[in-house]
């Protein structure tokens, strides 16, 4: 269990000063405490560090020092850039326990999630390394004699980081480490919920890079609020913002970057489903489905928040789901005996609550009742019982992402009711179909299936690899992050034209004789 002198300890083995920086360009820290905000701990209310936000004067010479980085960074081979992003993954292991530890007390989701939070970042940097020798142009036929043709990729500049709460590090590295390889410098504004872990994460790259000679600001850190992601948005001196967030705050992201003709990734809100088949293995789809709905107090964008059932199987699957949610320990996290930890914070709590409220006036039924936890062990007074209600499809709640634990069921017929239920929500992130019936799956997959970025098949709606492209569409942004080809969004193309005749013939065979 956690006492004050663990997080001391934790924060002492990760070398994180007393004094939080409001901005820092890699071991050049600045503070400014005009306007400094609290991380407190969700898990048990205690404040972990007073954190300075970057003043205006602090922001421009973090974006002055970065701009100068970039100069230098780009020069320097994509490998050896690689084997930097591999160094920091080695630094991450050496401290997976304590950062693992941090981001579960800050964030508040369990420990083995916060563990797993910092694995997904150690397998980003592993793929990164690996892609740094990988950044493949095409070549193509030239139409022209004694021409060549081909395509590379150069780095775009600085890319802007502007990260959430709920996966308060790897959602950085995700962009970061890509973005690093590619030639990139990277401003991150972490969300002001989670400032310390940032400042960790800051710290281990910071020492990494100074190790290897590289000058400051190619890893930099703004603390700040929603004014600061807003001035990120608007710097033209920004090539590239990488946002993850609300549906709304990725409009004025996008807004802002599309008004000035600059590049965005947004990952945005989710909505995800699980449809279970009458085909279904009920005993794999169970976990898959509690999992989901209460992994990380159902805070992941990916969290599924909607089951859609068949009608056979719906009241059997209801009952072993009710029987699952009886046995679910909610308390300290960092306490592994514990499966859900708490919601971020009091406001969450109050979204959660006025959610439940909305379902019953609806006219939903609540086959497993959500409360808000009191008492001793409750103190932070951010914890809430995972919920299940029954509800119809077309309910408004039902359309809205809560960042809560509450998963919707609803009942089908065929599947492409199921799947045109599973469609019709403004958002597009992550679903998934638990069946053994091949043709479902397919059907499931098929164009004429599911519309979000990810589609499972006998797997859960969270827990993406690395190693895919991570995004969604509609009300998700579009954007893609982490694995496959996501690292293009980061570089841009050039087409070069080389001509080694002694001609010089024009495209498309136009005659021009001077
Ligand atoms: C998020 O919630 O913003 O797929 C990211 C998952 C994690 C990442 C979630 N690998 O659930």
């Amino acid at each position: 269990m956690i006492n004050r002198l663990t997080i001391e300890d934790m924060l002492q083995r990760l070398s994180i000063k007393p004094v939080n920086p409001a901005w820092s360009t890699g071991k050049e820290t600045g503070d400014d405490t005009s306007t400094p905000f609290d991380s407190f701990s969700p898990v048990d209310g205690q404040l972990i560090a007073s954190v300075g936000s970057a003043s205006a004067d602090a922001y421009d010479r973090v974006i002055e020092q970065a701009t100068a980085a970039f100069g230098q960074w780009r020069m320097i081979p994509a490998p050896r850039r690689g084997d930097i992003v591999r160094q920091f993954g080695e630094a991450l292991r050496s401290h997976k326990q304590d950062l693992g530890m941090l981001v579960s007390y800050e964030m508040g989701k369990s420990l083995q999630e916060g563990l797993g939070e910092v694995q997904e970042m150690i397998d980003i940097c592993d793929f990164a390394t690996g892609l740094s020798r990988q950044l493949y142009g095409l070549t193509m036929q030239s139409e022209r004699p004694q021409h060549r043709m081909y395509e590379q990729w150069h780095p775009l500049g600085i890319v802007g980081i502007i990260s959430a709460f709920n996966f308060p590090v790897a959602v950085w590295s995700w962009n970061a480490a890509i973005a690093w390889i590619c030639g990139n410098v990277c401003v991150w504004k972490p969300s002001e919920k989670t400032p310390v872990t940032a400042v960790a994460c800051q710290q281990l790259m910071a020492r990494v890079l100074a190790e290897n000679g590289i000058p400051e600001g190619v890893s930099c850190l703004v603390q700040g609020g929603r004014s600061l992601g807003e001035e990120l948005a608007g710097d033209h001196r920004i090539a590239l913002v990488s946002a993850t967030g609300s549906t709304r705050m990725g409009k004025s992201v996008a807004a802002a970057t599309a008004a000035r003709l600059g590049r965005s990734i947004l990952e945005l809100g989710g909505n995800n489903a699980l449809i279970i088949s009458q085909h279904a293995d009920l005993d794999v789809a169970l976990p898959a489905a509690v999992f989901g709905a209460v992994g990380t107090a159902g805070q992941r964008c990916t969290t599924t928040r909607r089951l859609i059932i068949h009608e056979a199987v719906y009241d059997t699957f209801r009952q072993r789901l009710v029987n699952a949610y009886g046995q679910l320990r909610i308390g300290n996290p960092l306490d592994e005996q514990n499966h859900v930890g708490p919601l971020i914070d009091v406001d969450a709590v109050r979204q959660y609550e006025a959610a439940i409220a909305s379902c019953l006036r609806e006219g939903g039924h609540f086959a497993v009742a959500g409360t808000v936890l009191e008492g001793a062990e409750y103190v932070s007074g951010c914890y809430v019982r995972p919920c299940i209600a029954e509800v119809e499809p077309y309910f408004e709640i039902v359309k809205q992402e809560t960042f809560a634990p509450i998963l919707y069921l609803m009942k089908y017929r065929t599947l492409e009711e199921a799947i045109r239920i599973q469609n019709e929500v403004p958002q597009g992130l992550s679903s998934a179909i638990m069946t053994q019936n091949l043709r479902e799956a397919e059907q499931f997959l098929s164009v004429a299936g599911s519309d979000c970025g990810i589609a499972n098949v006998n797997i859960g709606t969270s827990g993406a690899e690395i190693g895919g492209a991570f995004g969604g569409e509609k009300d998700t942004g579009g954007g893609r992050e982490s694995g496959s080809d996501a690292w293009k969004a980061y570089m841009r193309r050039q087409t070069n034209t080389i001509n080694y005749s002694d001609k010089l013939p024009l495209a498309q065979g136009i005659k021009f004789d001077v």
